[in-house]
């Protein structure tokens, strides 16, 4: 039987649509169409077929998690600002019953306090913080990784 490619979805909250252009010393001069590219790139080597996401809106990032279910088989997020705030997210994210990596361009944990509560760590598998636009690229091999482990798993080692 011929294996199809995993299918992971990147989804981008608030505010990443202008990176490059916003805060370059915290979140780096690329832009996200840089970071796509990158992760497009890795992900042909890979051989994993990737899909990208973004929106400032809360409930549109609720929608698209939800529709993940079943679309796909991983999940990479920056909730961006909406990582401390945003139960409805976390929640999607909990629907989706998908495995997910949390990514932040910066470690929020060096920052500001209120950025460091994320109402998401403890719904997904891990977490890629503070190595800028590069962290997508780690994140993609990291969410490959986990499935190729629960796929192991599966077949019982
Ligand atoms: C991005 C944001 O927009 C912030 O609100 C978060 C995160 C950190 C990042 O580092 O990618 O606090």
């Amino acid at each position: 039987m011929k294996k199809s490619s995993p299918r992971i979805l990147f989804v981008d909250g608030p505010n990443l649509n202008v990176l490059g252009k916003r805060e370059p010393s915290v979140y780096g001069g690329q832009t996200l169409e840089d970071i796509r590219k990158d992760v497009s790139d890795a992900a042909r080597r890979e051989g994993a077929a990737v899909e990208f996401f973004q929106s400032n809106h809360e409930g549109e990032i609720v929608d698209r998690l939800q529709r993940a279910r079943g679309e796909v088989d991983g999940i990479v997020i920056n909730p961006a600002g909406y990582t401390h705030t945003s139960v409805a997210i976390r929640d999607a994210l909990v629907y989706c019953a998908l495995p997910a990596v949390e990514l932040h361009l910066s470690n929020p944990s060096m920052r500001e306090p209120f950025r460091k509560v994320s109402l998401v760590e403890d719904v997904v598998a891990g977490r890629i913080c503070g190595i800028g636009g590069y962290g997508y690229v780690l994140a993609l091999q990291a969410i490959l990784h986990l499935l190729r482990e629960k796929g192991r798993d599966r077949a019982g080692r």
